[in-house]
């Protein structure tokens, strides 16, 4: 796939696309359906308060989302962007598959709002029970920044090289050192056009937004055509979609 874990791509995405994206976020931030089945920063907060240092509770709307889930399947510009060819032929060119052997599996919003955004806890996607495919050869996760992102407003952070490991072992005990990934993680700098692919082994995370700038990414998953979930678990939201079916999601 590539080399030391992770691919970009910059300015390759339609800015019409995004910009759409970026104008709807505001309804969609204020959709209950999403309120009642997303995330929010409160459930977070409860949850992992050391993600917020220094940030108070209430200084957080009550309603605000951290995790949009699949704002595609209701608005059409997440679709429109989530059937660019553009997308499919990066996450193929990633897989080194062609576009009729991918398939979509889900994508998200995830936020750090300006001001109190929360870090993100050093990870793999690969072994996770609700997303993860059985080979982590068979995923692919895509970043697509709706703003610009870099160190100061949390951009994303990866571990370069960490994905050389056996899958066995990461799904045995993928014990991850904090410490070293304190000292060699690289914060990646994005515009709104670029994108980024991560191997689903490559440890990343990412820092909070204490800026008076917005993140919002979307975070999509792509998997190899046939590929199996590591659980049986129906409800979780996994997909396995063709371009065809994914244009009827
Ligand atoms: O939004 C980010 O910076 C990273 C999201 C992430 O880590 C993930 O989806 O696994």
């Amino acid at each position: 796939m590539f080399t030391s874990g992770y691919k970009i791509s910059r300015s390759i995405i339609d800015q019409k696309l995004i910009q759409e994206c970026r104008l709807i976020l505001p309804s969609i931030l204020l959709d209950t359906k999403y309120i009642d089945t997303g995330i929010t920063f409160h459930d977070l907060f409860k949850k992992k308060p050391d993600r917020f240092p220094e940030v108070e509770f209430n200084q957080i709307n009550k309603n605000d989302l951290f995790i949009i889930p699949n704002p595609c399947s209701d608005y059409f510009e997440f679709k429109n962007l989530m059937l660019c060819g553009e997308l499919w032929g990066f996450a193929a060119s990633c897989f080194g598959l062609s576009r009729n052997d991918i398939c979509f599996s889900f994508m998200n919003i995830t936020r750090k709002p300006a001001k109190y955004g929360p870090s993100i806890n050093w990870h793999r996607d690969f072994g996770n029970k609700m997303t993860s495919t059985t080979s982590s050869r068979n995923m692919l996760r895509i970043i697509v920044p709706l703003d610009q992102s870099n160190y100061n407003n949390g951009a994303t952070a990866v571990i370069p090289n960490s994905h050389l490991i056996d899958d066995s072992v990461v799904l045995e005990r993928d014990v991850i050192d904090i410490n070293y990934c304190n000292e060699s993680n690289e914060s990646i700098n994005l515009m709104p056009g670029d994108i980024m692919g991560i191997n689903s082994k490559l440890i990343h995370g990412g820092g909070m937004n204490r800026s008076n700038q917005e993140r919002n990414n979307l975070i999509f998953q792509f998997v190899k055509k046939g590929a199996e979930h590591i659980y049986e678990d129906k409800e979780e939201p996994f997909h396995n979609l063709s371009f065809n079916e994914a244009v009827n999601f």
